[in-house]
């Protein structure tokens, strides 16, 4: 595993100032910051974390359906899809809708101070992640392929927060800094297939990658195109709790001549760049 001095910067200590997040994100696609929320914010976010999962446990347990929305993540990968959790609190934990909906506006004002006001959280792929079960680790992607963010912005970055201390005894998230570079000229993947097998990684872009250590109320962020999956290690237990809250700049055309303009660029690309990358 690479040491942090091999890359550029990848950690910061303390808030850092806009360019130089914006030049660490230029050049890796991917930067730490260390207690980016503050200590109320995280509060309210596990809380409502933990509700959230407490009322749909609750419901399974005693035989109760779900929303059928919800029940499709939670299901393949106990995840939770931050557009479905105001209903979900609003019906099952109703003393957690006000710090749920202040919440959102809290974290996007944090992203703001990085990027600018252009950026907005964006819950409809975002998510609550809960990982018990080594079998639902995930491979090596790009959240352009897996997430899809890329459909409500122009960009689109991931804002990673752990609520479990992640590197050590729980799963954090590798990723193979710089690869955002060379991904975004990439065919996009599609349908099933959004992963990319380790060969494939090794091969097309060689390179070292990081493994950042966390704890809760640090952020991971990570470009749209920077490669990642689930922390690969021997877990005496692997359950781990987090937030995967993506932040874009927002659409100002119509989502249908987006979709049109995206299949023309994907066309485009596959026809001149899949030779060369063999
Ligand atoms: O939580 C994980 O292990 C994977 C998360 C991930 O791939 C993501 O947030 O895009």
């Amino acid at each position: 595993m690479a040491s942090v001095l091999e890359f550029d910067v990848l950690e910061f200590e303390n808030q850092p100032t806009p360019a130089a997040f914006r030049r660490a994100m230029g050049a890796n696609g991917v930067a730490k910051i260390s207690g980016l929320l503050s200590a109320q914010t995280l509060a309210d976010l596990q809380t409502v974390v933990d509700g959230s999962y407490a009322a749909i446990d609750g419901r399974i347990a005693h035989g109760e359906p779900i929303d059928e929305e919800l029940a499709g993540d939670f299901r393949l990968w106990n995840g939770i899809n931050n557009k479905l959790v105001g209903p979900l609190v609003a019906a099952y934990a109703p003393e957690l809708a006000p710090q749920w909906s202040s919440l959102l506006s809290v974290i996007e004002s944090s992203f703001a101070r990085l990027l600018g006001p252009s950026w907005r959280l964006c819950p409809e792929v975002s998510w609550f992640r809960r990982h018990n079960d080594e079998a639902k680790f995930v491979a090596w992607h790009i959240d352009a392929d897996a997430a899809a963010a890329g459909g409500y912005g122009i960009t689109s970055i991931n804002m990673w927060l752990p609520l479990t201390s992640v590197g050590d005894a729980a799963p954090s998230l590798e990723f193979l800094p710089g690869s955002h570079r060379v991904m975004r000229d990439i065919p996009a993947l599609e349908g099933s297939a959004r992963y990319r097998s380790e060969d494939w990684v090794r091969t097309t872009i060689p390179g070292r990658t990081w493994t950042p250590a966390a704890a809760p109320g640090d952020a991971i962020l990570f470009d749209q195109f920077t490669l990642h999956r689930t922390q690969i290690a021997d877990f005496a237990d692997a359950s781990r709790l987090s937030c995967e809250l993506r932040v874009v700049v927002p659409l100002t055309i119509r989502r249908r001549a987006v979709r049109k303009a995206k299949a023309v660029t994907r066309r485009i690309r596959t026809t001149f760049s899949r030779g060369g990358l063999g």
